[in-house]
């Protein structure tokens, strides 16, 4: 008895230490700097509890990855490039390692393990919080890092809260959340990069993770650190070394990819509801607004133009003959976008379940039983997106969309999302042959369902860009696809906080994005529908759209008066289709978002982080616009430091003021930096309309003048691509008082034959000046 009890208390112990006592839950600490090495690119480091791999991509651009045992094989679905130099130097001594690059400093500090990332002068961009850097909880990581008494903190993508995220704390989890409010975390997207702004300095982090991930930008932590934690896999950052968030911007879309242009259709006006249907009724709908002359380019099919909800299928009784009724619509000026979700229906003899299944397409548990979810259809099955063949399946099943003659494809649901909201992370994913399980793909399922659709449909038209729009996504989202923020509501808060979306998905490589004007769920008074819409002209993606039974928000929707004033809105935006064409041109070049947050442009000025300010955002590189909420007639703005005038009435304003000025429903505060150069068209019905041969230059007189590089293309193929385009830069001098035309560069022929110069805020007033037969390179004094 007392022997059995000896025996088994011997026995207890023994066991004790590998089945409890081993389940150690303090944090795991990285250790101390042991040893290095040269790898390709950089250096490999291990340290007490890691191996750390610093590696250059650019000069501005140096990836850190971390990992405990061994590093898992090099595969991304954000990042599209290779390092592409080595570090200038590398140098150890007692204490430290110190690597260089032409425009950054790497130093590794040996006892505790700690990385610090310094500009070529030396001083601190970001560094590891020294009483604790890189840590682990079970298999969470996390990187901690000093917090600098001044640091500010822009981007993260589709993020509420305010402009300057410090203090606040984010999850990353994409998210169905209809009707989300101004404090909802996470939402649909996951973006973990974003831009650190202190002592005049700027860099940026992106960490490559697409598990569960968390960004604290001082939450809770009495400003000693900020971090951020991935629950899983390995701390795989790249940090961005260029002083300016334009630089790092430029960056980050460098190295995860850039838009590609869209079509020219899908910058017009573009109308959206989700209850269209039968045929008559979006007939009479695309009627409507030939009759009533307000321009639009773009009619949606929401969930009721399938049969069932089933994808890639039609309701016979309500679209009998989609392609003679898209024909028609064609005819009228009018692209047509259909909804895509990824369940598929469980329904033998539906083709896209039945190939699904044959082809073996769909995301299973382990063991191999295929993972059912509810979602519109009823019991789906749901493709593996990270699986090449489904990607090339899903691509092609478009064709009859195709053939029927859709051009734009609306991709929801895609967090994914399946009623309940609780996707078991049990369930497996191909991963591009790195087996794994929902807990890593979930954040890019969006991502590669938008890259099937993008690449298949890329194919199936021939040549021609399709639109793409998506609700879920990861970092390198914009390579494929046109981004909207998901239910918002039909209230004030969320026509300001649209904006801010908007912007801070601008910071993070998107440029084509913007919220449903007029509020998803419930319904705008006139007011509020009406101010959202000013808004809506200065988006980059501008499209109304509303839930199911809620009230009719078309444009004419709100009584006569109010269907002039929204007219004049949208021809606005027809009138700027040369400016914000010009525009997305150079943000496919750059990465440079559309919409620009002040914090591009101005970072260093504590004013525009101000919450009366931080929804103010340039439009392009000339326009200023301030949005306000509809219960107000008046608002505060804060104007930059430079010279600006009210677009509306040509007051001119010195820059570095707040001012109140005056915001009547239909004069919504925009503002034209001085010196900027506007071209304005026509008001033409729908983009395929030719506008009058003349376009209008408009001439900001400034103290600094400015260039802008005027371009066009077919608006349709990717022809772009070798040559067929017509550029041309227009630099405006008002000091010298001269404007110069260089000769168009590319082989398509303008739209354009003359241009009309029309000067503002010159004394005394200047007249016009037509140019006939725009003649190469041209001075004009004047
Ligand atoms: O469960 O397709 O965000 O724009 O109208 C809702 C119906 C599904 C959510 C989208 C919304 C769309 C709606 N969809």
């Amino acid at each position: 008895m007392v022997r059995s009890f000896i025996l088994s208390a011997i026995l207890f112990f023994i066991w004790l230490p590998e089945g409890i006592l081993q389940h150690d839950t303090s944090p795991d600490l990285i250790g101390d700097f042991r040893s290095w090495k040269r790898v390709d690119h950089g250096i490999q480091m291990k340290t007490g509890n890691a191996l750390v791999r610093i590696l250059c991509y650019t000069p501005s651009v140096v990836r850190v990855r971390i990992a405990r045992e061994s590093f898992e094989p090099d595969f991304s679905y954000a990042v599209i490039r290779e390092p592409d130099c080595s570090f200038t130097s590398i140098k150890e001594t007692e204490d430290q390692l110190l690597l260089l690059t032409p425009e950054m400093a790497v130093q590794v500090q040996k006892t505790p393990f700690r990385v610090y990332f310094l500009t070529p002068g030396r001083q601190v961009l970001s560094e590891e919080f020294t009483d604790f850097g890189v840590t682990w909880l079970g298999n969470e990581v996390s990187c901690h890092r000093r917090l600098f008494a001044d640091e500010k903190f822009i981007g993260l993508g589709e993020k509420t809260g305010p402009l300057d995220r410090r203090g606040q704390a984010y999850v990353n989890w994409n998210r169905d959340i209809p009707a989300y409010s101004d404090k909802e975390d996470p939402l649909y997207q996951s973006i973990p990069f974003f831009i650190g702004i202190h002592d005049s300095l700027t860099y940026g982090i992106f960490l490559d993770n697409s598990y569960k991930t968390l960004f604290n930008f001082g939450a809770s932590t009495d400003d000693l650190f900020s971090f951020f934690s991935a629950e899983n896999g390995e701390l795989d950052y790249y940090f961005f070394g260029k002083n300016s968030v334009a630089g790092i911007i430029e960056d980050y879309t460098w190295l995860t990819g850039r838009m590609p242009m869209p079509p020219f259709w899908s910058l017009g006006y573009q109308q959206c509801r989700w209850g269209y249907y039968p045929e008559s009724e979006v007939m009479s709908l695309a009627r409507k607004f030939r009759d009533k002359q307000i321009p639009c380019d773009v009619i949606y099919f929401d969930i009721d133009y399938m049969d069932s909800y089933k994808i890639f299928t039609w309701h016979p009784d309500r679209f009998p003959d989609p392609r003679r009724m898209i024909a028609t619509l064609n005819g009228m000026g009018f692209h047509a976008v259909v909804i895509v979700d990824p369940g598929i229906k469980i329904e033998p003899g539906y083709s896209a379940y039945d190939q699904g299944i044959a082809s073996d397409l769909f995301v299973k548990y382990p063991g191999g039983r295929l993972y059912t979810g509810n979602v519109w259809p009823g019991r789906c099955h749901f493709p593996d997106f990270t699986k090449d063949a489904t990607r090339l399946w899903w691509g092609s099943q478009f064709q009859t969309l195709v053939d029927a003659g859709v051009e734009g494809f609306w991709n929801d649901m895609n967090e994914p999302s399946a009623w309940g909201q609780s996707i078991p992370n049990i369930v497996e994913f191909d991963f591009d042959g790195h087996p794994t399980t929902m807990a890593e793909a979930h954040n890019v399922y969006g991502l590669e369902m938008s890259r099937a659709t993008f690449e298949g449909t890329r194919k199936l038209l021939k040549g021609e860009r399709p639109f793409i729009l998506t609700r879920a996504g990861f970092s390198g989202i914009q390579r494929y696809s046109a981004v909207w923020s998901g239910d918002n509501s039909s209230t004030e808060a969320d026509l300001l906080q649209g904006v801010r979306l908007t912007t801070s998905m601008g910071i993070s490589g998107i440029s084509f994005t913007g919220p449903d004007i007029g509020g998803f769920i419930g319904s705008p008074s006139k007011e509020l529908f009406l101010r959202w819409l000013s808004v809506g002209v200065f988006t980059p993606f501008l499209r109304n759209h509303s839930v199911v039974n809620s009230r009719d928000q078309e444009p004419w929707s709100f009584g006569e008066d109010a269907e002039i004033t929204a007219r004049s809105m949208i021809d606005l935006r027809y009138r700027l289709l040369p400016y914000i064409y010009s525009m997305f041109h150079a943000s496919a070049m750059s990465g440079l978002p559309v919409a620009r947050s002040l914090a591009i442009n101005y970072t260093f000025n504590p004013m525009i982080y101000d919450w009366k300010y931080q929804n103010q955002y340039l439009f392009g590189d000339a326009f200023l616009i301030a949005p306000v909420s509809s219960e107000q007639q008046f608002q505060k703005v804060y104007l930059p430091a430079g010279f600006w005038y009210r677009y509306s009435t040509g007051e001119a304003f010195p820059g570095n003021t707040e001012v109140i000025v005056e915001a009547l429903l239909n004069d919504l505060p925009v503002f034209v930096k001085a010196g900027s150069i506007v071209p304005l068209q026509s008001v033409i019905q729908f983009t395929e309309q030719p506008p009058d041969p003349v376009l209008e230059i408009h001439l900001f007189n400034g103290n600094h003048g400015s260039e802008f590089l005027l371009y066009e293309d077919d608006g349709v193929t990717y022809r772009y691509e070798e040559g067929n385009y017509c550029k041309r830069k227009i630099r405006f001098d008002p000091s010298e008082r001269t404007i110069w035309f260089s000769q168009t560069e590319g082989d398509f022929p303008s739209k354009f034959s003359s241009f009309r110069l029309i000067f503002h805020g010159f004394e005394p007033p200047m007249p016009d000046r037509v140019l006939q037969n725009i003649p190469e390179e041209i001075v004009i004094t004047f």
